[in-house]
């Protein structure tokens, strides 16, 4: 009997392992990009459950920057004072991260230390949250949210804007009013141009992760029509490990995740909910990257662009232009490096 019981957990093991294959491997085709990870849809119902704070929990604010946070029964409570209105990272057993708010270059970075998951004494991929809370979301508003996000390594990312304790409130199944396969969207990626553009107007079944390469910077811009009301809402970026609802971790330990340009707009009022380190719509001479500066990370994409290694959309191109001769060419990369190395003061 018990050899059987060994075969059979041997034979579902591999059954499990071959399915798992599969499907990585589908995804793989699917976004033809080197990405790794995919997670499986969850039924809505079954990602209402195990949200809410669990007991060993850690949060990490700005003032807190380059700490490393981890498990501390109990932290939550014996810290009341704890403001959850910026953007911090939320961990909870074994799940640990250095959070660091790089003020000079307008960016926030997660370093993941452990991502937690099921096989680690955690749950899923909310184990490890970048996180902010304390906007309200109304039924029947426009919304617009933006982000940029890269990462060191190939991962994924599930992002949602629900309330904290993921109650169904009327159509907010989980209290997820958007998530990252909700809403029009346009996901474009620094190596391979538009990588995704959605115009879901239901959750449908695509409670899953968005995929992100090695080196890749995805800049996100999503407009969405607000489902309930939630007096109290949050925005996530779930981090962590694989569980029930996640095949993979969504990074692996020591992968650094950077965010910028966190914006959340209620269009029907024209009031800014979140702004953390947005861009304005630049219009600087050799800003490819739109954070209004022109500096060392925009050269490189110039000159990865200009040898066919990142697709750059229009505003970005004529952005490459420094030189004023309506194209974009090897001339303007020169004239970019003399700016950067001082011999010229603009461009
Ligand atoms: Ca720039
Ligand atoms: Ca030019």
């Amino acid at each position: 009997m018990k050899k059987l019981i060994a075969f059979s957990t041997a034979l579902f093991m591999l059954s499990s392992l071959s399915v798992s294959l599969v499907s990585a491997e589908d995804e793989a085709v699917k976004n033809e990009s080197e990405t790794t990870t995919e997670t499986t849809a969850a039924a809505p119902n079954e990602k209402a459950e195990d949200r809410s704070e669990a007991a060993g929990t850690a949060d990490s604010t700005p003032a807190e920057a380059e700490d490393t946070v981890s498990e501390d029964k109990g932290e939550d409570t014996n810290k009341p004072e704890k403001d959850y209105s910026v953007w911090h990272v939320h961990a909870d057993s074994p799940a640990e991260a250095e959070f660091t708010d790089d003020t000079e270059n307008k960016e926030y970075t997660v370093k993941i230390v452990n991502p937690g998951g099921e096989k680690r004494g955690g749950t899923d991929k909310w184990d490890l949250q970048f996180r902010i809370r304390g906007f309200e979301i109304k039924e029947g508003h426009e919304y617009t949210v933006k982000y940029r996000i890269s990462a060191s390594n190939a991962g994924s990312f599930y992002s949602k804007i629900g309330n904290p304790e993921s109650e169904t409130v009327g159509e907010a199944t989980a209290g997820e009013v958007w998530h990252n396969q909700f809403g029009v969207s346009t996901v474009r990626s620094y190596t391979e141009g538009v990588v995704q553009q959605n115009a879901e107007t239901s959750y449908g079944d695509a409670w899953s992760n968005t995929s992100i390469g090695k080196g890749d910077t995805l800049n996100v811009t999503c407009n969405f029509t607000g489902i309930a009301d939630l007096p109290v809402a949050e925005w996530c970026f779930f981090l962590g490990g694989a569980g029930s609802t996640t095949s993979s971790d969504c990074f692996a330990p020591g992968a650094s995740v950077r965010f910028t340009n966190l914006v959340l707009i209620d269009n029907t009022t024209g009031e800014t909910l979140v702004s953390a380190y947005p861009f304005t719509d630049s219009s600087v001479k050799g800003d490819i990257d739109g954070d209004g500066k022109a500096d060392t990370t925009d050269l490189s994409l110039m000159s990865l662009a200009l040898i066919g290694d990142k697709v750059l959309d229009d505003a970005q191109i004529t952005n490459c232009d420094v030189d004023g001769d309506n194209r974009f060419h090897i001339a303007d990369i020169a004239k970019m490096k003399q700016y950067l190395a001082k011999i010229i003061e603009e461009l």
